[in-house]
């Protein structure tokens, strides 16, 4: 308490609002998260509180281009922040004016807790492991009370739980037990889930099954290097690892070829900004490309909005395992920093992250974004059969990848930010990690709703599922969307429309209100967003992009279900709804709400509020383009102890954008016209003039040299 005293008196004398960084949307500097906290400490005078969340409040989109675009003020520099309070139940989150230090909105919303923090993860394994009820259910598993320091859990928010509504702030504690500290605890899982008041520091509840499993005596299955040794590790090979690790290593003998103005990216015609923060992570905005000086928009900001893992087993207590690890945890929060040569090869710029900690101090995550440069193989290449392919052109690709990998207790998520050089905009996600695993006895069948994985574990099936969020800006602020597609032509072969029966084609279908954006994936689909102002001079069509996305699994929760009714977005694979500046993070930004953890679901909250009825226009206007896609995980035994990692991804392509390939001006690495093969002429050749000094042949000595001669 003393502390915090201190602090808030030097709330009051502190008069020198922090030097704002260079660019509007660039997150909170350490500085400025620490004159929040002091500022917000006034304000609260008298209070004990606990810094949930302090990051940029992004100004308002016309804000930011009246600064950008049409040389008005910059915006205000706000910071948004969450605390909680011991004797409030709920989020207490208002809004710091930077420059005047001052406290300009403030309120406190109950029927929903703030984000889960590490921090507030931390604790959980000490509460659980001293209370007499979790050790009664532990010596009942066969765990004796002398080992309670091997008893482990992932602690989870509890999600709803209709027992206690949002009236407390609660996880759930997923048991586990290691007979060492090494082990991975996924494949001794416990049969009982002890629920935690957050606020009071003890369990209040342990939901029990009616069947009772003891822990297994199989022995750990782990990934450590020590046990691969332990498991594959034979005289001649001690460590048991493939004897095949040759090095391949990545050169970029003169550096990268992007530039960094601050958090501003120029990479390849591409402009736009980098930011970051503790709920989607990685955010990227106003993006515009370069198109022979002309320089075009194309999003005011993409990021992922929301996810939900949705668990399909039907028994107690299960139905409460659908993370929502966005909004309830934050992808930005349970950020990796990242490591040279193992994250990351080649030349690497990185970004730290700042958080707050509970305490209202700055909280660092070293290299938490990674931001670098690849080859990407060949990006475009013909050649003339008429002289045995001499006359050809091979032009290779690279491409810009900006990424994170966060941590969701026990998975790891991969997010691949990528660009490439024709204007395409990529997201893969790599998904790796351990799966989550429930306790079967040696004799259960455990039907349909998992599969054991290891001996004695129950790895119950589940989806994981992202909400992309795009704020379009193709070509000017006024966009459509539309379905594409692809279709056989009408009537039946013989037809006079179709008289040979191969007639296909596109068939666009464009949204004109909330309602008709709704809509489901199929396997001939895709789907444009468009400004239907500008039109391309040669196919006569609008300047688009094109959202190709096969990852698009139905949601399988039903109607009713906790999981459908706070992830309603989650049930189709896109929803357009109109731009409007409110909520937490200005401009309709997460789709379950500001406030996710304790939700019930009901009520008109996120994207169910913002479909309201259905019959808002979205057609040539500001819109908002969401998209649902993801996978759905059946584990296998190759998923555990710990799973390789399984790759998705989406891409956002220009269609109609470009008058011709807009990559023709990247430098061919082999060309030769049929002129200057007849005259025996080079040509362009990046092969033979030694540029390339890596490749080689892999059975010779003789180096160089890819391309025919
Ligand atoms: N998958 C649930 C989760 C995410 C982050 C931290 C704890 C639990
Ligand atoms: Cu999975």
């Amino acid at each position: 308490m003393e502390r915090l005293q201190q602090l808030s008196l030097h709330a009051t004398a502190s008069t020198q609002p922090p030097v704002a960084p260079p660019h509007p949307l660039d997150p909170l500097t350490t500085q400025e998260i620490k004159a929040t906290s002091l500022v917000v400490r006034s304000h609260y005078k008298g209070k004990t509180l606990v810094f949930n969340t302090v990051s940029l409040r992004e100004p308002i989109k016309r804000a930011y281009y009246d600064w950008k675009e049409r040389n008005g003020p910059k915006p205000p520099r706000l910071a948004y922040f969450v605390v909680t309070e011991n004797d409030h139940v709920g989020v207490h989150e208002g809004v710091v004016d930077l420059p005047s230090l001052t406290v300009i909105e403030s309120k406190a919303t109950s029927g929903v807790q703030p984000i889960l923090t590490p921090s507030d993860l931390q604790n959980t394994e000490d509460i659980v492991r001293s209370d007499p009820r979790v050790i009664e259910q532990c010596e009942i598993s066969g765990i004796p009370k002398e080992e309670m320091k091997n008893v482990y859990c992932d602690a989870w928010t509890i999600g709803y739980d209709e027992r206690w509504g949002s009236s407390k702030r609660l996880q759930q504690a997923l048991m586990y037990w290691r007979s060492d500290e090494d082990d991975s605890h996924y494949s001794h899982p416990l049969d009982f889930c002890p629920i935690v008041d957050m606020t009071e520091g003890k369990v209040v509840y342990i939901d029990v099954p009616g069947r009772r499993r003891k822990v297994s005596k199989h022995k750990h299955s782990s990934f450590h290097p020590k046990h691969i040794s332990e498991k594959f590790g034979t005289s001649e090979n001690p460590s048991g690892f493939r004897d095949d690790a040759k090095p391949i290593n990545i050169t970029q003998p003169e550096g990268v070829s992007f530039a960094m103005k601050g958090n501003v990216m120029n990479w390849s015609n591409f402009n736009f900004h980098i930011g970051f923060n503790y709920r989607e992570g990685i955010v990227l905005s106003d993006m515009n490309y370069n198109d022979h000086g002309n320089v075009r928009p194309l999003f005011h900001r993409i990021s992922l909005s929301e996810m939900i893992v949705p668990y399909g087993c039907p028994d107690f207590p299960h139905q409460r395992k659908h993370a929502l690890d966005i909004g309830e945890y934050g992808a930005g929060n349970c950020t990796n920093p990242l490591a040279l040569g193992c994250d990351c090869k080649g030349v690497i710029h990185y970004m730290d992250a700042h958080f707050t900690d509970k305490d209202g101090e700055p909280l660092t995550i070293k290299n938490a974004v990674c931001i670098h440069e690849e080859d990407d193989g060949i990006l475009f290449k013909h050649s003339d059969f008429r002289d045995d392919f001499q006359t050809t052109v091979v032009t290779r690709g690279k491409r810009l990848i900006i990424s994170q990998i966060f941590t969701a207790a026990n998975y790891e998520y991969c997010l691949y930010w990528i660009l490439r050089q024709d204007g395409t905009i990529k997201l893969e996600i790599r998904l790796t990690g351990i799966l989550n695993t429930y306790i079967c006895a040696e004799d259960e069948d455990i039907g349909p709703w998992g599969t054991v994985v290891y001996p004695q574990v129950n790895a119950h099936n589940h989806q994981h599922i992202f909400s992309l969020r795009l704020d379009p800006r193709i070509d000017g602020d006024n966009n459509s969307a539309a379905t594409s597609d692809s279709i056989s032509g009408p009537g039946a072969t013989g037809s006079p429309e179709n008289a040979y029966g191969n007639a296909f084609c596109a068939d666009k279908t464009t949204f004109k209100t909330v309602s008709d954006s709704l809509t489901q994936p199929s396997t001939a689909r895709t789907w444009d967003i468009f400004n239907p102002s500008k039109i391309n001079p040669y196919s006569g069509k609008p300047s688009s992009y094109k959202l190709v996305s096969t990852f698009t699994p139905p949601l399988l929760a039903k109607d009713g279900s906790l999981v459908k009714k706070r992830a309603p977005w989650a049930a189709w694979a896109t929803q357009v709804v109109p731009y409007k500046d409110e909520g937490v993070g200005y401009g309709r930004l997460y789709p379950s709400g500001d406030h996710v953890a304790q939700w019930s679901g009901d009520g008109a909250r996120g994207m169910r509020e913002w479909i309201g009825d259905g019959k808002d226009q979205i057609e040539n206007t500001d819109i908002l383009f969401f998209h649902t896609f993801g996978i759905t995980h059946f584990p296998a035994p190759e998923d555990f102890p710990v799973m390789p990692t399984e790759i998705f991804d989406l891409m956002l392509r220009p269609r109609h954008f470009f008058t011709e390939n807009p990559c023709l001006d990247v430098k061919p690495s082999y060309a030769r016209t049929t002129k200057e093969v007849k005259a025996g002429d080079k040509g362009v050749d990046e092969c033979t003039l030694d540029v390339d000094k890596t490749s080689q042949l892999a059975f010779t000595k003789t180096s160089g040299s890819c391309c025919k001669k």
